[in-house]
């Protein structure tokens, strides 16, 4: 006889992740987070001193789309402010 599994299919899901660098401003990582990831200050400031002192952390847990779609915010909104602020996704 042959068994068969039965699991129930999750997408995959992606960590977003922040970099730290030693030119952008803490401010500006502070409203990032705010702006994109929706954390009210004081996480989003929590978060900040995590990557500054760790060099990243994972803000936030995504589908696939959701977490480059954020990538894509993050990184073209440090650009045009002329920050080299890096982030990045992996798979979870
Ligand atoms: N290290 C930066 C500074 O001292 C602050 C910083 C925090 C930069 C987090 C990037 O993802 C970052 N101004």
């Amino acid at each position: 006889m042959t068994r068969t599994k039965t699991r129930t299919q999750r997408p995959p899901l992606f960590k977003v992740m922040l970099l730290n660098d030693d030119y952008t401003p803490m401010e500006f990582v502070v409203h990032v987070l705010e702006r994109f990831f929706g954390l009210n200050h004081a996480q989003a400031f929590e978060i900040m001193l995590t990557v500054h002192k760790k060099g990243l952390a994972v803000v936030g847990v995504f589908s696939y789309e959701i977490a480059e779609t954020k990538v894509a915010q993050v990184m073209d909104f440090a650009r045009r402010h002329q920050h080299p602020l890096q982030c990045t996704m992996e798979k979870e």
